[in-house]
């Protein structure tokens, strides 16, 4: 390995004196004459090598100066405690070995000081990561999934995976992207949905998964992606108000990690990051519509979806009349939610099913499912498909499936409300949308 540390390691008061190599980009090269500034970044931080000229050899101060800024290098070079200096210390250096130079011009700016548009950003993004507020938004993602592996696995969740080319669709409202697989048609999945089912059958007893799902969205919206990272469980012998507590206790869990885990990313962000309070308010769809209607911009009848509009008009009054931004909708009519939703006894119409939101999106979709054979092949039918391309998942549940319910949450919208980013794009390393297909 060519460093010794990284930037963040290095402890001014312990390391004063010591020796260390340190690698990166230049980040700046401030030439002041009698003194020559050469700013090192790495991901964790940033740290100021000082050339005095007096006191430097001719050979080092010249290669120092003709840096060009984003070139990769390495110094190695004597800690100094300064408190003027970022970090509280500086680098008097040794050597500085240019390990890959820059071209010049660089095609964004990677300091923060012009912003540089979206799109010209993803078409960069290599070094849109080496801005601050890019790289802290990855490492909080990494840290919501790993709060969410930690989270579920302690829980008793068994981490699976299962395929991505698959030869029929499972939630209705969008398209799938038709491939070839050798001769046959197949698509690329829109959800683990009938595979984790499947596995309840076969006694795995509570599985999640984290892995991408396909959607041929058309709209471009702030908030779709044609390709998602969903966070996905299901868990036997339980129903939707189970799992909807597994699922707040998960994002308030999520919450408190990245306060503890990324204060520093936070502050790069300006978040000032709130762990919502547990359990999340219910509301039934009925009061949804009664909130809809009585705001008066939009009138929705019994059995419509919710619009974009109605949703921020129900994350509003919530906000307004609760204090909270995360809340559950629940008691969804049944022919609105897809086939493998359980309507309530008593009252078919409606279903088992919940949406948690944010106060301007839907995080996460869930159900208890239908665990009888019948039932569920009826309502394949009515709901218009073909039972037979379902046959692989139908026979899972006429050889003792249990009831069983779950969800799934995009991660990428988890990430984007918590920190409170505008765009869904900016917190996907390489997006995939309408017009995007590389990088
Ligand atoms: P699903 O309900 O399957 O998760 P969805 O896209 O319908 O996916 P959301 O993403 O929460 O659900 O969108 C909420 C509402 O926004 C939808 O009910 C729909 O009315 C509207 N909507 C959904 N997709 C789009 C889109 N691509 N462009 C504009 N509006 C959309
Ligand atoms: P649903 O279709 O609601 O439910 O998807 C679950 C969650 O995945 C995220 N999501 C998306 N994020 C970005 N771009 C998209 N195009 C996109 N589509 C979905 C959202 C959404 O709430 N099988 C069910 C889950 C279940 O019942 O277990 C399902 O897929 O955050």
């Amino acid at each position: 390995n060519l460093r010794t540390h990284y930037t963040s390691q290095i402890n001014p008061q312990a390391m004063n004196g010591a020796e260390v190599t340190l690698a990166g980009w230049v980040y700046e090269v401030r030439d002041l004459g009698g003194i020559c500034f050469v700013v090192l970044r790495d991901r964790e931080g940033r740290a100021q090598v000082t050339l005095v000229k007096k006191r430097t050899d001719p050979e080092l101060l010249e290669t120092a100066r003709k840096l060009m800024r984003e070139s990769v290098i390495a110094v190695t070079a004597t800690v100094k405690a300064e408190a003027k200096a970022p970090g509280g210390y500086e680098l008097i250096p040794k050597e500085i070995t240019l390990l890959n130079e820059a071209e010049s011009p660089l095609p964004m700016d990677t300091t923060g000081k012009v912003e540089a548009e979206l799109d010209t950003r993803l078409d960069s993004r290599f070094m849109d990561l080496r801005r601050d507020r890019t790289t802290a938004i990855f490492k909080i993602r990494h840290e919501t999934l790993r709060a969410v592996r930690n989270y579920l696995s302690d829980n008793g969740f068994i981490d699976v995976t299962s395929p991505k080319v698959v030869a029929t669709a499972t939630e209705g409202g969008t398209s799938l992207f038709p491939i070839t697989y050798f001769d046959r048609e197949a698509f690329l999945n829109q959800s683990p949905q009938l595979f984790k089912q499947i596995l309840m059958s076969g006694g795995l007893d509570r599985v999640f998964e984290i892995g991408p799902i396909f959607r041929a969205e058309e709209h471009d919206t702030r908030k779709h992606l044609n390709e998602a990272t969903s966070i996905d469980i299901e868990a036997s012998f339980c129903d939707h108000f189970d799992v909807m507590e597994i699922l707040e206790n998960m994002v308030a869990y999520v919450y408190s990690r990245i306060k503890e885990n990324e204060a520093r990313s936070l502050e790069v962000l300006g978040v000032d990051l709130q762990v919502p309070a547990v359990p999340f308010p219910k509301i039934t769809y009925d009061e949804a519509l009664e909130i809809v209607n009585a705001h008066g911009e939009e009138s929705l009848k019994w059995g419509d979806d919710l619009s974009t509009l109605s949703e921020n008009t129900i994350g509003a009054h919530v906000f307004k009349e609760m204090g909270v931004s995360h809340y559950f909708i629940i008691d969804w009519p049944t022919e609105i939610k897809p086939f493998y939703a359980m309507p309530y006894e008593d009252k078919p119409q409606l279903s088992k099913s919940f949406d948690m939101m944010h106060r301007t999106m839907e995080l996460s979709s869930g159900a208890q499912r239908i665990h009888i054979h019948d039932m569920l092949k009826k309502r394949i039918e009515s709901q218009g498909l073909d039972p037979e391309g379902f046959d692989f998942y139908l026979k899972a549940f006429r050889y003792g499936m249990p009831p069983h319910a779950g969800w799934g949450v995009g991660c990428e919208r988890l990430v984007m409300t918590m920190l409170g980013v505008e765009n869904i794009r900016d917190v996907v390393l390489f997006p995939r949308d309408r017009r995007r297909l590389s990088p």
